[in-house]
């Protein structure tokens, strides 16, 4: 079984080296524009194996025959954030890229999955699903994981417990209006309001929507990769095993929560199929219009794009 990674650049290569040491397929396939860059860092990270103790090959290329019969793709290639700019002030660019990779995936690996990690992620997935044409459980987008992953690691920081103790989740697009759902939050099944104020749990959700600058305005050039590469391969390791994990994830939806034709952030099921289900939490009235503002923003964006 083979993943393929397109983009060998922070995201891209932080999550080929992941899912290698994870052994989660026998060949990981790092391909980028750049000549030569993914053969080194592949190579590189191959020449990790013998001390880390791990049999995947990795491979680099420019080809995408390399990558043919990929069982998922993960796709990173594009532009990143700088300081002072929003992930919508990369539309039009990626727009273009993603075109052309997923032209690109979708021939030589026509029965594949395909995961979206290039921003605006719920526009990208949107570009994703009309050019390769794929059903729709087959494409589907990364945010939900990241976010929720660093809502968890500021709980953790606030009440001084282990992380693997948290579950959270959040909905919605992936920018500053994404929808944290503090209600469904728990410590080892303890609900968080139980255990924050008020106005702790507020901050944190407000340092959450706005984790991804954070991260872009110590780096000064470039976002964050360490925690979104490990949320890809939290994805492609479910879809891989087949684990029927729930996770939130950007979904096409064609209903669910009200909304249609669009990709949100809601919490899937994911498994060799894909998306084999999106599972709908009640939400309160507040709730429902925040994840209404979120839609909106994706719609806004989703206008912008010409194929
Ligand atoms: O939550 C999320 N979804 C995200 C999204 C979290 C973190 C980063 N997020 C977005 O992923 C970010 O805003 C960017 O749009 C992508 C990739 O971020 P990364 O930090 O990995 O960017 P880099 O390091 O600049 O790498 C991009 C690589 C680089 O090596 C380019 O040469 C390559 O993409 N690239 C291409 N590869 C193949 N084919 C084409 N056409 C191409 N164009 C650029």
């Amino acid at each position: 079984m083979k993943i393929s990674v397109i983009g060998a650049g922070h995201v891209g290569a932080t999550a080929a080296q992941r899912i290698a040491e994870k052994e989660l397929v026998n060949e990981v396939v790092l391909v980028d524009i750049v000549e030569g860059m993914p053969q080194g860092k592949s190579l590189d990270m191959w020449e990790s194996a013998p001390v880390e103790g791990f049999d995947s090959r990795v491979v680099g290329s420019n080809s995408y025959e390399d990558t043919a019969g990929s069982a998922v793709t993960i796709i990173t290639a594009g532009l990143a954030r700088k300081p002072g700019m929003s992930r919508d002030d990369l539309l039009a660019k990626n727009t273009e890229i993603i075109s052309d990779v997923v032209k690109n995936v979708a021939k030589h690996s026509p029965d594949g999955i395909i995961i979206m990690v290039t921003n605006p992620l719920d526009v990208m997935a949107y570009v994703a699903l009309q050019v390769s044409n794929f059903p729709s459980e087959r494409v589907m987008g990364m945010a939900g994981i990241l976010d929720t992953a660093r809502f968890r690691s500021f709980v953790a920081l606030e009440l001084n417990v282990s992380v693997r103790d948290i579950q959270a989740m959040v909905l919605g697009g992936h920018g500053d209006t994404m929808v944290p759902l503090p209600r469904y939050a728990t410590v080892a099944g303890i609900p968080l309001p139980d255990l924050l104020s008020k106005d702790k749990i507020d901050a944190i959700v407000e340092r959450t929507r706005k984790g991804g600058g954070e991260i872009v305005g110590l780096l000064k050039s470039g976002s964050a990769y360490y925690a979104p590469s490990a949320a890809v391969t939290e994805m492609a390791e479910a879809i891989v095993k087949d684990s029927k994990r729930i996770l939130p994830c950007a979904a096409w939806l064609k209903g669910q929560y009200g909304l249609q034709d669009l990709y949100m952030g809601v919490p899937v099921k994911l498994g060799k199929g894909g998306v084999e289900d999106i599972l709908e939490v009640d939400l309160n009235d507040e709730e429902k219009a925040a994840l209404e503002t979120s839609a909106g923003h994706v719609r806004d964006n989703l206008s912008k794009v010409s194929l």
